[in-house]
C-alpha cells in the first residue's frame, strides 16, 4: 500500500471569468504559494494579502475572498512504483465546499459537500512523469443565491439564508458569536493511493452484559481492492497492552471477563483496549489499522418521574444514573487548519477540569476532527453528536437528500467506534424553527417542514444501519408536544438572555428533563478585548466592540450590547471603565450559571425522580475574539463562569437557596457511594460579624440530592457561607449573598493577596467578600477562582503555569489592584 500524500507545491489565484478555466489554470501570473490542506483566507493571511479578520472593523474588508471563485494548481510526478499498483486512487479528505477537479485537462470530479471524502479511481488516467491537477473553488454565495431562485427563498436563523442550500459548515455564514468568512479550498489532505487490497474500515460494536460481568468485542474487518489470497488477523489487547486474544479472518468475536470499565470523568477510569488488525497476502503486510475500544453499557433512560408528567431523560452509564454536567462546542476558529491538537487538548481538558462529563458538538459547526473525540475518549467526556443542520428550514429534494446521505454515512462510520459518543441528534433547533413559522406542531400542515423527512427517516436509517446501539434523537431541543415541552426529551431554555430577558435568578421556572442550552452574555479577557480594539476604540460602547457583539435581534439589529446592559443594571452598579465592564459582564454570566446549575442539578433528585438529568451551558468555546456566550474565550482564558460551574458540578456539592429568614440545604452528590461529610454554615453581615454559625454531621446519598432541614436565622441582609469537609478536608463551598447587589455596599473589605510562591497566592479579608477575580491576561490554570470569601477564612489558590507572574485582582464593587511575586497588596 502506497500513501502519498499531495500537499507541497500547490497555488492558487483568484478566478478571471473573463478567460475560460483552462486558460485561467494556465495563466503565468498571479499565482500565490497554497498550503494543502487549507484554504484561501488562510493563504491571504499568512501572506499579508488579507488583514486579520479579527481585529477592529476588519471583517468588511475581506467578504470580497469568500463572494469570488478561486483556482488550485499542481503538477506532481507519479512514479513507476505507485503507477504498478492494482488499484490507483485520488483521495480528497475534504473539498470546501463547491469544487470542480481536473486531472490532466480531463474534469474528472464536482463535488458539493464539504463533510464528504471524495475518491477517485485514476489507474488509467495517471501518466508517467508529470500530471496535472485543477480545482475550481465556486463562490458558495452566488450558488445560493442561484439555488434560492430556483427552489425558493427558506427560513432561518444567523447568516445568509442561502445557508441551507450549501452542505457547508454553517457558522462560515456568520453567527450570534460569529463574523462571516466564506472559506475555500481543500480543508482536509489530498493523496494519491495505490494498493492491491487494503483495509477500509474497522467496526467494533462492542457490548457489555447488564451484570457487567462480560465484555462481547465483535470485530467486523472490511477489505477494498482485490480479493483473493489475502489473510486478516485481529489482536485484542487489554489496556495494559496485553493480547488478550488472536483471531484470523474479517469478523472476529472476542469474550472479556471482568472487563476494565470505561466510565465518564468523575465516575471512573477511561481503560482503552485495542483492535490491531493486520491484513497480509503470502506473508507480506499490505495493511494494519488500529482501533481503540472502550467497553461500557451506555443507555438513555426514559422513565416516568415519580409525581409528574412527561418522562426523564438520564444518561446512564455502566448502571450509573448520571447527572450531566457539560456545555456547547463551537469550532474554535473560522479558519478549520489553523486549530491545533494542543488547542483541543487544551479546551476538552478545561471542561474536564470544571467537573464536566460531555460535551455537545452543536449542528452549525462540523464533525469534529479525530483528535476531538479520541481526547473525549482519553479524558472522560461523553460526546452529544448533532448532525450538521443548524436553525434552518433545509431543502429535501433528491441530490440534496442523496447528498445529506453520504455525509450521515461517512460520518457515523468514522465516530461510531468512540466510547465517549453516548448520542446521534438529527439537528440543531429545527424543529423550533419550524415552529416558529407555524409548519410544525400538533394539527398543523407539516408539508412546509419537508426536512423532516431527513430528521425521522433518512437520519435515523443510517444510524440503525452503521451503529445501532445508539439512540437516535430527531433534533435537539426535542420530545413531547413540541421542542419547548418540559416534559419530555431535552429543551434550550433561552427565557434567561433570549425572549422575555428573564432574569437569571428565576433559571429554576425554566428546567426541564435535560437542558442542552441556556447562557448569558458575557465580554473576553480585558486583555483579550484590548487586542482587537485600536486604543481608540477600547471603551464598552464604542463601534469596535459592539461589531464584536453579533447578538442581533430578529430585525438584524445588532442588540446584545443592549441585553447586557439590562442584566447589568438589574444587578449591579453603574461600571467605571472598560476593565469594570468586562469584570461585571463575566460577574453576571458566572452568576447566572450559579442558579442555572445549581438549580437544574437539585431536581437530579433520586431513583424514579430524575426530573433534572443534564444542564449544557451554551456555549464552552469561541471562535474569535467577541462578546458572547462562551465560558472560555477564544484566547483560551477561561472566565468566573467556568469556576463557578466547576463548584455547582463538584462530586459533592452543598446548595443554598434563600427563602425569607429561612435558607434550604441540600447535598448534591454525583459519588457512586453514600458518604458521611461534615456541613458548616456560618451566618455574617456585611461589614463581617458572624450572626450565626452551625455545624452538622450529614450523610450524603449516592447520585442524587439530599435534602437537609432548613436553617433559619432571624436577621435580614445575611450572607451566608456554607463549606463541606469530608475526613477534614473541605471538599466543597457555597455562600448566598443578599441581591440585587447593588442595593448593597460592598466596598472596601481590606481584602489581602499574598504572593506565597511563583504558582501560589493566599488571600483573606476581614469583611465578605464577593467574587475574588485573579486575571493574569492569559490562561492560566487556577485551581479555583471567582473565590466568595468568607471574613477570617484564609483561602490559597494555585495556578501551575502562573510562573509569578502579576496577578489582576478584582472583587464586586471593588478597584482592582495587582499582585506580583515580590510584594503583597491589600486594598
Ligand atoms: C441557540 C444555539 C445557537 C445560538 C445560541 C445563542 O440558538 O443553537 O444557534 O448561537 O442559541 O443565541
Amino acid at each position: 500500500m502506497i500513501n502519498r500524500s499531495l500537499q507541497t507545491g500547490w497555488q492558487l489565484k483568484p478566478r478571471d471569468v473573463a478567460v475560460s478555466p483552462e486558460q485561467d489554470f494556465g495563466a503565468a501570473e498571479g499565482w500565490l504559494p497554497a498550503a494543502v490542506p487549507g484554504t484561501v483566507q488562510q493563504d491571504l493571511l499568512a501572506q499579508g494579502r488579507m488583514p486579520d479578520p479579527y481585529y477592529g472593523l476588519n471583517e468588511h474588508d475581506v467578504q470580497w475572498v469568500g463572494e469570488q471563485d478561486w483556482l488550485y494548481r499542481l503538477t506532481f510526478s507519479a512514479d513507476e512504483a505507485l503507477r504498478q499498483g492494482d488499484h490507483i486512487e485520488l483521495h480528497f479528505g475534504g473539498l470546501d465546499t463547491l469544487c470542480t477537479v481536473w486531472l490532466n485537462g480531463e474534469e474528472v470530479l464536482r463535488s458539493e459537500n464539504m463533510f464528504v471524502p471524495q475518491v477517485l479511481d485514476v489507474k488509467t488516467r495517471l501518466r508517467a512523469g508529470d500530471n496535472t491537477l485543477h480545482l475550481l473553488f465556486g463562490s458558495v454565495l452566488r450558488a445560493g443565491h442561484a439555488l434560492e431562485a430556483e427552489h425558493g427563498r427558506r427560513t432561518a436563523w444567523n447568516g445568509d439564508k442561502s445557508r441551507v442550500y450549501l452542505r457547508k459548515a454553517q457558522y462560515h455564514y456568520g453567527w450570534d458569536w460569529g463574523p462571516v468568512m466564506l472559506t475555500a479550498g481543500p480543508w482536509q489532505p489530498i493523496t494519491l493511493r495505490s494498493y492491491r487490497c487494503r483495509i477500509a474500515d474497522v467496526y467494533v460494536p462492542s457490548e457489555v452484559s447488564p451484570d457487567l460481568q462480560t465484555a462481547f468485542v465483535p470485530v467486523h474487518v472490511t477489505l477494498d481492492g482485490t480479493l483473493s489470497g489475502q489473510d486478516v488477523t485481529v489482536e485484542l489487547r487489554g489496556p495494559g497492552g496485553d493480547v488478550l486474544g488472536r483471531q484470523t479472518g474479517t469478523a472476529a468475536l472476542f469474550e472479556v471477563e471482568r472487563p476494565d470499565l470505561w466510565y465518564p470523568s468523575g465516575q471512573g477510569g477511561q481503560p482503552l483496549y485495542t483492535a490491531e488488525v493486520t491484513l497480509r497476502r503470502a506473508g507480506e503486510v499490505l495493511d494494519t489499522r488500529t482501533q481503540r475500544v472502550g467497553l461500557r453499557r451506555l443507555r438513555v433512560v426514559q422513565e416516568p418521574v415519580e409525581g409528574e408528567p412527561g418522562r426523564s431523560f438520564t444518561f446512564e452509564v455502566n448502571n450509573q444514573p448520571l447527572f450531566i454536567g457539560g456545555a456547547n462546542w463551537i469550532p474554535e476558529d473560522l479558519l478549520l487548519n489553523r486549530i491545533s491538537d494542543h488547542q483541543y487538548r487544551e479546551r476538552l481538558m478545561q471542561a474536564r477540569n470544571a467537573h464536566m462529563n460531555m460535551i455537545r458538538v452543536w449542528g452549525g459547526g462540523i464533525y469534529e476532527a479525530d483528535v476531538f473525540y479520541d481526547l473525549c475518549d482519553e479524558l472522560g467526556l461523553l460526546v452529544w453528536q448533532d448532525f450538521m443542520f443548524a436553525c434552518g428550514m433545509y431543502p429535501a429534494h433528491p441530490e440534496f437528500l442523496r447528498s445529506v446521505r453520504a455525509e450521515a454515512e461517512v460520518a457515523v462510520r468514522r465516530l461510531r467506534n468512540h466510547p465517549s459518543l453516548a448520542i446521534w441528534v438529527g439537528n440543531n433547533e429545527d424543529y423550533a424553527i419550524a415552529e416558529s413559522v407555524g409548519a410544525s406542531g400538533p394539527g398543523l400542515d407539516e408539508k412546509l417542514f419537508e426536512a423532516r423527512v431527513i430528521y425521522e427517516s433518512l437520519l435515523p436509517e443510517v444510524c440503525t444501519a452503521l451503529d445501532p446501539q445508539r439512540l437516535y434523537w430527531p433534533g435537539s431541543p426535542w420530545g413531547g408536544v413540541n421542542s419547548a415541552d418540559p416534559t419530555v426529551g431535552d429543551r434550550h431554555s433561552w427565557e434567561v438572555w433570549h425572549s422575555q430577558m428573564a432574569p437569571y435568578q428565576d433559571y429554576a421556572r425554566f428546567q426541564a428533563r435535560f437542558v442542552s442550552e441556556f447562557g448569558l452574555q458575557s465580554a473576553p479577557a480585558l486583555s483579550t478585548l484590548e487586542g482587537y480594539a485600536p486604543e481608540e476604540e477600547r471603551f464598552p460602547e464604542s463601534r469596535t466592540v459592539v461589531h464584536h457583539n453579533k447578538a442581533a435581534a430578529p430585525s438584524g439589529e445588532p442588540d446584545g450590547h443592549r441585553r447586557l446592559a439590562v442584566y447589568l443594571s438589574d444587578n449591579l452598579r453603574a461600571h467605571r471603565d472598560l476593565g469594570e465592564f468586562v469584570y461585571q459582564t463575566q460577574f453576571v454570566q458566572a452568576e447566572a450559571m450559579r442558579y442555572a446549575y445549581r438549580d437544574f442539578r437539585s431536581r437530579f433528585e433520586h431513583p424514579g425522580k430524575y426530573a433534572v438529568s443534564g444542564a449544557l451551558v451554551w456555549q464552552l468555546n469561541d471562535c474569535w475574539p467577541v462578546t458572547s456566550w462562551a465560558i472560555i474565550d477564544s484566547r483560551g482564558i477561561a472566565k468566573p463562569a467556568l469556576y463557578t460551574i466547576k463548584r455547582e458540578l463538584a462530586p459533592l456539592a452543598a446548595g443554598l437557596r434563600r427563602r425569607g429568614h429561612a435558607l434550604d440545604i441540600w447535598i448534591s452528590s454525583a459519588e457512586r457511594m453514600a458518604c458521611s461529610v461534615t456541613l458548616e454554615l456560618f451566618a455574617y453581615t456585611l461589614s463581617g460579624t458572624q450572626v450565626a454559625q452551625e455545624t452538622r454531621d450529614v450523610r450524603a446519598l449516592p447520585a442524587r440530592k439530599t435534602a437537609l432541614a432548613a436553617w433559619t436565622v432571624p436577621a435580614e441582609d445575611l450572607i451566608f457561607f456554607a463549606a463541606l469537609r469530608v475526613g477534614g478536608e473541605v471538599v466543597a463551598r457555597s455562600a448566598d449573598f443578599p441581591e440585587p447587589y447593588k442595593y448593597r455596599d460592598f466596598a472596601s473589605p481590606d481584602l489581602q493577596v499574598e504572593y506565597l510562591s511563583a504558582t501560589t497566592l493566599r488571600l483573606r479579608a476581614s469583611r465578605p467578600t464577593k467574587g475574588v477575580w485573579l486575571d493574569v491576561g492569559e490562561k492560566a490554570d487556577w485551581d479555583d477562582n471567582f473565590i466568595d470569601l468568607r471574613p477570617g477564612e484564609v483561602r490559597t489558590v494555585t495556578a501551575p503555569d502562573l510562573g509569578g507572574r502579576p496577578v489582576h485582582v478584582r472583587a464586586l464593587d471593588t478597584q482592582a489592584v495587582t499582585a506580583s511575586l515580590h510584594e503583597s497588596v491589600s486594598r
